[in-house]
């Protein structure tokens, strides 16, 4: 609208000094209450405020894309990444994903959007990714491996993510087995992987990253509030989501490489070095019921080994983790 034009560039003059609320109702012609809206809406389409009591507001980032340019430059890959196919809004990078593999895109291409409108969690859950304020992306990959490995590379990618959010933010993320990524204990990335695969040979995996970078405590909804956070959030800072997608494209395309020569092993210690439930009391809520006892680790496939009070080893493929002081 005119009028947030108007405040866009009252910020814009004012170079990163807090203006009062007062004096953008001025520059506005509206009421406080109206300006205090507009700065919502703003906030909603990616700019980044601080408002101090009886200072005002000041500007900290106006929005960043996460376009295949601003994401290719400055890219230090050698495969991964070098196409991008990027949306302002998608149903779900992941369906977009399924459909470029079936078109045949190359190994390392990468779906980006701003926006999902019903992003994909695992086993149909929903996963909220709003406009402006995450990196929601999907990475094709085309490895010669069975089909039964596709999990571990679900683990390649989290310790990926966990390297590159450590870089931008300082913050120590950590992971629960096998796709959360915990800040102060609560969830600021999910991973989901998918697969399309012959009978004895994968075709491509889809490792889905959904990471909250930016959003506000405001952002999230209700049901959310006391399980997830954002970097921005965490670390108070904003982060630029185009240089953690290239430091996560770029320390996969190293762990994915050493995967690949070198096999699980290096992986699972890395991923060992992050995890939070290992050596915990916790709860494993799989399909067919529920499994508790300590978790051991994992093992060389990337299962989770559950130690029983009856002192009997489980094997869990798939499952929902609850710590059991949770
Ligand atoms: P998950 O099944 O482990 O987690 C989904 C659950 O997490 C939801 O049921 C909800 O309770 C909670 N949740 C939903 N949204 C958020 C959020 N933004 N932050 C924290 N918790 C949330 C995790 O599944 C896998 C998520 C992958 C998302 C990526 S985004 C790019 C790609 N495209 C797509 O559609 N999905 C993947």
């Amino acid at each position: 609208s005119e009028l947030r034009k108007r405040l866009i560039e009252a910020f814009t003059d004012a170079g990163g000094e807090f203006l009062s609320g007062q004096h953008l109702a001025e520059i506005a012609g509206c009421s406080r209450t109206a300006v205090w809206k507009h700065i919502e809406e703003l906030r909603k389409e990616g700019f980044v405020f601080e408002a101090v009591k009886r200072k005002g507001y000041k500007i900290l980032q106006t929005p960043e894309k996460v376009s295949a340019d601003e994401i290719s430059l400055g890219l230090k890959t050698a495969f991964l990444g070098r196409t991008i196919h990027y949306e302002e809004s998608v149903s779900s990078t992941q369906k977009i994903a399924h459909r470029l593999v079936t078109d045949g895109v190359s190994d390392g291409t990468v779906v980006v959007a701003e926006e999902q409108t019903s992003g994909k969690g695992r086993m149909d859950r929903q996963w909220h990714s709003p406009k402006y304020s995450g990196v929601w992306m999907s990475v094709i990959l085309k490895p010669n491996l069975p089909p039964p490995r596709a999990p571990q590379l679900t683990l390649v990618a989290a310790v990926a993510v966990v390297q590159a959010i450590e870089e931008l933010t300082g913050l120590m993320p950590q992971i629960k087995w096998p796709n959360d990524i915990l800040v102060g204990g609560k969830k600021v990335t999910g991973i989901l992987t998918e697969l399309q695969a012959d009978s004895d040979r994968i075709k491509a995996v889809i490792i889905g990253i959904g990471i909250n970078v930016n959003q506000q405590y405001e952002d999230f909804p209700e049901e959310l509030l006391h399980t997830a956070s954002s970097l921005a959030i965490e670390s108070g800072k904003p982060i630029s989501r185009a240089s953690l997608i290239q430091s996560v494209l770029s320390r996969l395309e190293k762990l994915y490489i050493t995967y690949l020569q070198n096999g699980f092993h290096p992986i699972k210690l890395l991923w060992e070095s992050y995890a939070i439930s290992i050596g915990k009391n916790i709860i494993a809520r799989t399909l067919t019921g529920e499994i508790k006892g300590k978790a051991l680790g994992i093992t060389e496939d990337g299962v989770l080994m559950i130690e029983q009070e009856d002192g009997a080893v489980r094997q869990v493929y798939s499952a929902d983790i609850l710590l059991e002081n949770d």
